[in-house]
């Protein structure tokens, strides 16, 4: 806030201080608050307890015209979750999830806040609202030790969408690990009223592992610093908004989402795919701008963007940042319900391809992961999760069916290439393909991208639904001979790993 405005309050707050010391009277004359207090300042009444929400949720608008005494109870969680199918990643949450639980207060309120450290943690944290004017936004009142609990109060002089955050050391570490969330400060003069209100927040992570590599991954401190992020995600996980978990809405209504970004490191390009924003509260302040459609949302910050859904189907949420959308997991869903609008729109429903793999939450993804790591891993898993994979990763190319395009890409279905040669084909995967070759009696000279960027058991898996699928019938490959084959080969320049 403007330091001109900080004066006069603090002179208030002085003010007040000298009247009670003087006077003892300050009970029956509230200090008449900031300059920045359109509003006479009505007692606070007794206090109320913050109702907090789970992102995607949102919870619900104050509705209150006069500030109150707000309390709120946060309690901070080290817990294990997937941040990818077959991936675990020990998170530290305020609240048990990423983000942190969607805290809503209004301007003007005083605001009691708790921070509780679970028993169970191995670390002690603190909180920064960058909502509070006064030294470390809070952190330096709530330090809390495992087990232990802290209290500051503070009051919310500006409305507007803000970041919450650990600040204990090494701060980018706490920050990597999803320890942060949004406090929206409702202003005096509400955003009008809208038909739904969702809560979206990204963060980047860096695992030890490659990009969905099966088990539980560490963080990678060395990665963290070269801000070479492994997962880009939305909400805390790879598919936390897709599929089953996707958002809901009805032609015509209007959204609002409250978007955030932790980071640490990278600045969300933060995109819906067929839609142009009608507002966007740049940087979640109070002035909007109109007809947006990317708005940048850089780490501890916000944007509060507004829409309405015209036309049914899936918009698809992203960071434009395409290789995190689409290499790092920064992929979100909005389905819409209603009557079509061919007026405004008429064509084609979304393109599974497009969508690859990322369309469903995947249940055979996962159940190929736990195999693996409990060394029950069938051939029908592998090439349940294969087809999955396939049709993120291949099929662009090589076709849904497998068939291929004439004078571009080779047939996989019967192909007597693929079969004659089973390393050969791991190989082609790895390595990526160029120059003549001839399949099924049909020439190609073009050049196929190495795979390398997959994980070994994605590809084994991959091969070995291609090599029995469409009239093609061989054995498994094993995620072990894909890694003997990856350590055996030189990387060709270009290529991932
Ligand atoms: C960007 C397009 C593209 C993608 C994606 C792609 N391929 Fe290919 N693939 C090609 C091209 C082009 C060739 C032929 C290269 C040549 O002419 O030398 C080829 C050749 C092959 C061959 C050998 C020829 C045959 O038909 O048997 C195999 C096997 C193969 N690809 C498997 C895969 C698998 C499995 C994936 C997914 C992991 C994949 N490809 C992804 C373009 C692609
Ligand atoms: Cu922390």
């Amino acid at each position: 806030m403007p330091r001109s405005q900080i004066k006069p309050i603090l002179g208030v707050c002085l003010c007040t201080l000298l009247a009670l010391a003087c006077s003892g009277k300050a009970r029956e004359n509230p200090a008449p608050v900031a300059s920045t207090a359109s509003e006479p300042e009505a007692p606070l009444g007794a206090p109320l307890k913050a109702t907090l929400a789970s992102a995607p949720e949102v919870p619900p608008p104050s509705g209150r015209h006069a500030p109150a005494k707000v309390v709120v109870e946060l309690e901070v969680r080290e817990v294990v979750l997937p941040i990818a199918d077959g991936v675990q990643y020990t998170f530290w949450t305020y609240g048990g999830h990423v983000p942190g639980r969607f805290i809503r207060v209004r301007e003007g309120d005083t605001v009691e806040f708790h921070l509780q450290n679970h028993p169970d943690s191995k670390m002690p944290h603190n909180i920064d609202l960058h909502a509070v004017t006064g030294p470390g936004g809070g952190a330096t009142s709530t330090f809390t030790a495992p087990g232990h609990q802290t209290q500051f109060t503070f009051k919310a002089l500006m409305s507007g969408l803000y970041v919450y955050h650990c600040a204990t050391a090494p701060v980018g570490m706490h920050v990597a690990n999803g320890m942060y969330g949004l406090i929206y400060v409702e202003p005096r003069q509400v955003l009008p009223k809208v038909d739904r209100e969702f809560y979206i927040m990204q963060g980047d992570f860096y695992t030890v592992g490659k990009y969905r590599e099966k088990g539980a991954q560490p963080f990678d401190m060395q990665k963290a610093i070269e801000e070479n992020a492994t997962y880009v995600v939305f909400n805390g996980s790879e598919g936390s908004l897709v599929g089953d978990k996707a958002l809901h809405a009805k032609v015509g209504e209007k959204i609002r989402i409250f978007v955030g970004n932790g980071g640490p490191n990278l600045t969300s390009s933060f995109h819906v795919i067929g839609e142009i924003f009608d507002r966007v509260y740049t940087e979640g302040g109070t002035k909007f701008q109109e007809n947006v459609q990317t708005t940048v949302v850089p780490p501890g910050g916000s944007s509060i963007v507004e829409f309405t859904v015209e036309v049914p189907g899936t918009y698809i949420i992203v960071d434009h940042s395409l290789f995190r959308a689409f290499n790092k997991g920064a992929i979100g869903m909005l389905k819409v319900e209603g009557p079509e609008q061919k007026g405004v729109y008429s064509g084609q429903e979304v393109d599974s391809v497009y969508l690859s793999d990322k369309a469903q939450t995947s249940n055979a993804l996962e159940r190929a992961a736990a195999g693996l790591q409990q060394g029950t891993l069938t051939k029908e898993a592998q090439i349940a999760a294969g087809q999955q994979l396939f049709l993120g990763t291949c099929s662009t190319c090589h076709q849904p069916d497998g068939r291929g395009l004439p004078n571009a890409f080779p047939p996989l279905a019967k192909s007597d290439f693929l079969m004659a040669d089973k390393k050969r084909s791991m190989g082609i995967v790895l390595n990526g393909l160029k120059g003549k070759v001839t399949v099924n009696g049909m020439e190609f000279d073009s050049v196929m991208p190495p795979m390398s960027h997959l994980t070994d058991d994605d590809l084994a898996n991959i091969l070995t639904f291609v090599r029995n699928s469409w009239g093609n019938s061989g054995d498994a490959v094993s995620s072990k001979e894909m890694a003997d084959m990856r350590a055996g080969t030189a990387r060709p320049p270009g290529a991932g790993h």
